[in-house]
C-alpha cells in the first residue's frame, strides 16, 4: 500500500441498515469502500449502494459546491454563485421578515427524520427561532412501528436477532433489496433448517425462499395477526409465564383475538385457514423472530397493525430471547436523538408547542405529549395552501426531497411555489430544489461525523469525515449555528437551543457519560457494550402500568381502540362508481438494490441496472387492458389530478388485482421545472389527503384504488 493511502474503519448510513464499512483515502480522496467483517451490526454485509453510490454522490460533477441564489422566477432553472455570508445574511433578513410579520410558527422545517443528527438539528435550529413546526418524514416510514413499541411498551425495531432464530416470521418486507444484513442472514437460518413465514401480497426473493408464504389482500395484516394470536392461545402454546408476569391487560386482549378465529380470518384476508394454523404452529415452535418492513407501515391502520404483531411477539415470549426480537437498549449516560428532542432543557413552552400543526388531531405525534414532537406534514402543506389554522410562510428544507417523496406531488410543489421563501439544503439539485430561492450545498456521509446507537449491533456506530468538504459545503449542524448567529444580530431568536461548537462537540455530548470516546470510535468505527437479556425488571417496559400493554391505558384515556384491531382496508369502502373506474390495488415502494429512494438518479451505473419506474402487472390483467410487456402506460388514482408513466412488467408474480411499483423516480435531465416529478413519480399519483392513521396522522402509502392508462401510441 502506497504511504499515503490510510484505511479509515466508519459506518455506511446511506440507509437505516447502517453497514460497518472500512474507507481507504489518498490524498483526500477515496479510493475504496469496502465492508467492515468486525462490524458487530452488519457483520460483514454490504451494497452496492455503499460501495458505489456514495464515492460519486461525493464526487461526481454534478455535485452542489456553492451556495446558489435563484434568478428569474420560482422553478425557472437558473441560479447565480454567491458567499455563504450573503446567503446566510439573506436567509436571516427574510426568516426575521416573516417571524415579524406572522409570527414564529410561520416558519417551517423540513427534513428526514428524528434518527439522524440532520433531524435534531433541524427541530433545534425551529425552536431556536421559536417555531415548533418541524416535518419529519416518519408518517411515510417507520412511525407507525415507532408509535405502537411505544404504546405497547416493546422498543423492538432493528433488534431482529435472525442468527439465533429457528423461525422467522417476514412480514411486509423485502430484504433482499433493503437490507443485506437480514438477507444475509435469513437464507443462514434457511440454510441450517430453520423455518421462514412470509406475509405479503407480492411474490419477491423472500416469499420465494419461504416454508409458507401467506398472501394477504393489502391492508388485512391485523386480522392475520390476531388470528395467528387466536391460535397460539387457542392451543396453550403461548408463554404463559411471561404472560402473567409482564402484559398487562391478558383478558381483554384475549376476548379481542377471540373475535378472529381462522376461518373468520380467512374471510377478510383472503389466507387459507389452514395456512393460518400452520403459521401459528411454525411461529410457536421458536424461537421466532418478526421482521417487520415497510409493507405494514405508514397506511391508515399502520399503529394498529403494529399492535397486532408487537403483542403478538410479546405474548409468544419472543421478546428479548435469544433468537426473538431484542428490545432496545443503550450504554448507560448515552443520549439519543429522541431523547434530546425530549429534553426538557431543549423545549419550547408548553403554549407554543401547543400550536404544533397536528396536535389537536395527533396528540400523541405531535406538539408537548407527541413522541415524535413534529408536525402533521399533509396538514402544513394545507397550512401553506390555505392560510388555516394560520399561515406558514417560510421553510428550510435539509435532506428530505419533498417534491418526489410526500403523496401528492402536485400540491407538494404548488405549496412551495406559494410560499414567499424557501432555502433547501442538499448535495445535489433536486426536484425540490428547483422551487427554493436558496440551495446551500451540504456535505456528504464521507465529509461529516456521525455518532448513531444502532439497535441491530447493538452498538455505537461511529461515521467518520474522512475526506474535506468538497467545495464550500457544510454540515447540517455548521448550517445551523451560521444561521443561529444571524438570527441572534437581528434579534430574531426565541432562545439558543444550539449549545454546541461544532459537530464533534455535539457528537461528544451524545456520547455523554458512556465512557464511549471519539479516539475509541475513530480506531474501530463502533463501540460495543454490555446489556442484559431478557430477565426483566420493572421499568424495563415503559409504559404506564410499566408492563407490556395489550390493553392499552393511554389510548383508553384519548377515546382510542386499547386493543389491537383490524380496520378493513381503505379500498373496500369505496363507493360503486370509484370501484368500476379504479378497479385494481396500487402498491408502491418496493426497493430497487440500486436506488436509495429518490438518491443516486444521477449516477449513471445505477440508470443502466434500473432504468424506467416498473409496474408489475398480472398477464391476464395486462391482456384484459391490451397491455403488453415493456410498454409505457399510466397510473391514476382516484385522490389526484396528475399522474404517473411507468413501465409495464407483465409477471404472474403480482395478483390479478394488484399492480406494484416502486418510488422516489425523476429525471436529472428532465426540461420541465419539477424535473419529472411530476411524470415519472409515484407520488404524482398519490393522495396525501387522508384516510390518515388516527394515531400517526400516515396516509395510505399503499392500497389505494386505481386504475392504468394506457396511450394509443407508444411514447
Ligand atoms: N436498496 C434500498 N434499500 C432500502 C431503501 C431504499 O430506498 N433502497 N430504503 C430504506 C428505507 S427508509 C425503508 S423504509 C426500507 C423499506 O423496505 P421494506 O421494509 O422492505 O419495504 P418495501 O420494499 O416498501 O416493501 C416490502 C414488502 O411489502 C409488501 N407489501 C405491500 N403491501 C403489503 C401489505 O399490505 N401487507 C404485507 N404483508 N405486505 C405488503 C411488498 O410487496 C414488499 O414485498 O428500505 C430501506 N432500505
Ligand atoms: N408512495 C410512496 N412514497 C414514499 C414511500 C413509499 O414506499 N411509497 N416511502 C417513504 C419512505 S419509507 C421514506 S424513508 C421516504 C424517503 O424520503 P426522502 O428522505 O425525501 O428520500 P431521499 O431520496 O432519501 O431524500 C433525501 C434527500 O436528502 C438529501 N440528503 C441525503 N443525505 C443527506 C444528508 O446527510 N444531509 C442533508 N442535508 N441532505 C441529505 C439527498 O440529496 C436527497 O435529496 O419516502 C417515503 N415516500
Ligand atoms: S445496505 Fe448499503 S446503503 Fe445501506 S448502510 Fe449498508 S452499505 Fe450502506
Ligand atoms: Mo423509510
Amino acid at each position: 500500500m502506497p504511504p499515503t493511502e490510510t484505511v479509515h474503519p466508519s459506518q455506511c448510513w446511506e440507509c437505516n441498515t447502517y453497514c460497518g464499512s472500512l474507507v481507504t483515502v489518498r490524498d483526500d480522496k477515496t479510493v475504496k469502500i469496502a465492508p467492515n467483517p468486525d462490524h458487530p451490526g452488519s457483520k460483514g454485509a454490504f451494497c452496492v449502494k455503499g460501495i458505489r453510490a456514495v464515492r460519486e454522490w461525493t464526487d461526481n460533477d454534478s455535485r452542489l459546491q456553492f451556495p446558489l441564489r435563484r434568478i428569474g422566477p420560482r422553478g425557472s432553472g437558473n441560479w447565480e454563485r454567491i458567499s455563504w455570508d450573503a446567503a446566510l445574511n439573506e436567509m436571516a433578513d427574510r426568516l426575521a421578515e416573516t417571524r415579524t410579520k406572522y409570527g414564529a410558527q410561520s416558519i417551517a422545517g423540513a427534513v428526514s427524520g428524528a434518527a439522524f443528527s440532520r433531524g435534531a438539528v433541524m427541530a433545534l435550529l425551529l425552536r431556536s427561532i421559536g417555531s415548533p413546526n418541524w416535518l419529519i418524514n416518519q408518517d411515510l416510514c417507520g412511525g407507525c412501528q415507532a408509535l405502537s413499541e411505544k404504546i405497547t411498551g416493546t422498543p423492538i425495531k432493528n433488534g431482529e436477532d435472525i442468527d439465533n432464530a429457528r423461525c422467522a416470521l417476514v412480514v411486509g418486507r423485502n430484504p433482499q433489496a433493503a437490507d443485506p444484513v437480514q438477507w444475509t442472514a435469513l437464507k443462514a437460518l434457511k440454510n441450517r433448517g430453520g423455518r421462514i413465514i412470509v406475509i405479503d401480497p407480492i411474490q419477491g426473493p423472500a416469499s420465494d425462499i419461504a416454508d409458507l408464504w401467506l398472501r394477504p389482500r393489502p391492508g388485512t395484516d391485523a386480522a392475520l395477526a390476531l388470528s395467528i394470536a387466536h391460535v397460539l392461545i387457542a392451543e396453550g402454546s403461548h408463554d404463559k409465564a411471561f404472560v402473567e408476569a409482564w402484559c398487562h391487560g391478558f383478558e381483554r386482549y384475549k376476548k379481542r383475538v377471540d373475535e378472529f378465529p381462522p376461518e373468520i380470518a380467512a374471510q377478510l384476508t383472503g389466507v387459507a385457514a389452514e395456512d393460518i394454523v400452520q403459521a401459528a404452529r411454525y411461529y410457536a415452535d421458536g424461537p421466532s423472530v418478526f421482521v417487520p418492513g415497510h409493507g405494514i407501515d405508514a397506511f391508515s391502520a399502520g399503529v394498529q397493525t403494529f399492535r397486532a404483531f408487537d403483542c403478538l411477539v410479546a405474548i409468544s415470549g419472543n421478546l428479548d430471547r435469544p433468537g426473538g426480537n431484542r428490545l432496545a437498549k443503550r450504554p448507560m449516560g448515552f443520549r439519543t436523538y429522541l431523547e434530546l428532542l425530549h429534553n426538557p432543557e431543549f423545549r419550547l413552552p408548553r403554549d407554543v408547542e401547543l400550536q404544533t400543526i397536528g396536535t389537536e388531531r395527533f396528540p400523541l405525534w405531535s406538539g408537548p405529549e407527541g413522541w415524535q414532537t413534529a408536525c402533521h406534514n399533509p396538514s402544513v402543506i394545507e397550512a401553506i395552501l390555505t392560510g388555516k389554522p394560520y399561515p406558514v410562510r417560510a421553510m428550510y428544507i435539509s435532506g428530505v426531497n419533498i417534491a418526489v417523496t410526500y403523496p401528492d406531488a402536485a400540491r407538494t410543489i404548488e405549496a412551495l411555489k406559494s410560499l414567499d421563501f424557501v432555502v433547501v439544503a442538499s448535495q445535489t439539485m433536486t426536484p425540490t430544489a428547483a422551487f427554493a430561492d436558496i440551495i446551500l450545498p451540504k456535505t456528504t456521509t464521507l465529509e461529516e461525523e456521525e455518532v448513531q446507537l444502532q439497535a441491530s449491533g447493538p452498538c455505537i456506530s461511529f461515521t467518520q469525515a474522512v475526506v474535506p468538504p468538497r467545495g464550500e459545503a457544510r454540515c447540517d449542524l455548521d448550517i445551523a449555528l451560521g444561521l443561529r448567529d444571524k438570527l441572534a444580530e437581528r434579534q430574531a431568536l426565541f432562545q439558543d437551543f444550539l449549545p454546541w461548537e461544532n459537530q464533534r462537540a455535539f457528537n461528544e455530548y451524545l456520547l455523554g457519560e458512556s465512557g464511549i470516546t471519539i479516539e475509541g470510535l475513530q480506531e474501530k468505527g463502533f463501540a460495543t457494550f454490555p446489556y442484559r437479556q431478557g430477565d426483566f425488571e420493572p421499568g424495563d417496559f415503559k409504559t404506564e402500568t410499566r408492563k407490556v400493554e395489550l390493553f392499552s391505558e393511554r389510548l383508553d384515556a384519548l377515546g382510542l381502540d386499547p386493543l389491537p384491531n383490524y380496520t378493513p382496508p381503505t379500498a373496500d369502502s369505496a363507493d360503486d362508481t370509484t370501484r368500476t373506474d379504479f378497479p385494481l390495488i396500487l402498491l408502491t415502494g418496493i426497493r430497487e438494490k440500486t436506488y436509495h429512494h429518490s438518491r443516486f438518479r444521477d449516477q449513471a451505473w445505477a440508470r443502466k441496472v434500473s432504468p424506467d419506474p416498473i409496474l408489475q402487472i398480472h398477464p391476464e390483467t395486462a391482456a384484459v387492458h391490451g397491455v403488453t410487456d415493456a410498454q409505457w402506460i399510466s397510473v391514476r388514482t382516484p385522490g389526484t389530478k396528475t399522474r404517473c408513466r411507468v413501465k409495464a412488467q407483465v409477471t404472474d408474480r403480482a395478483p390479478r388485482d394488484i399492480v406494484a411499483t416502486g418510488m422516489g423516480w425523476w429525471d436529472p435531465g428532465a426540461d420541465s421545472p419539477d424535473l419529472g416529478a411530476l411524470d415519472i413519480n409515484i407520488n404524482g399519483a398519490m393522495s396525501y389527503g387522508g384516510p390518515w392513521d388516527p394515531i400517526t396522522g400516515s396516509p395510505d402509502s399503499r392500497g389505494q384504488r386505481c386504475r392504468i392508462e394506457v396511450p394509443n401510441a407508444e411514447t
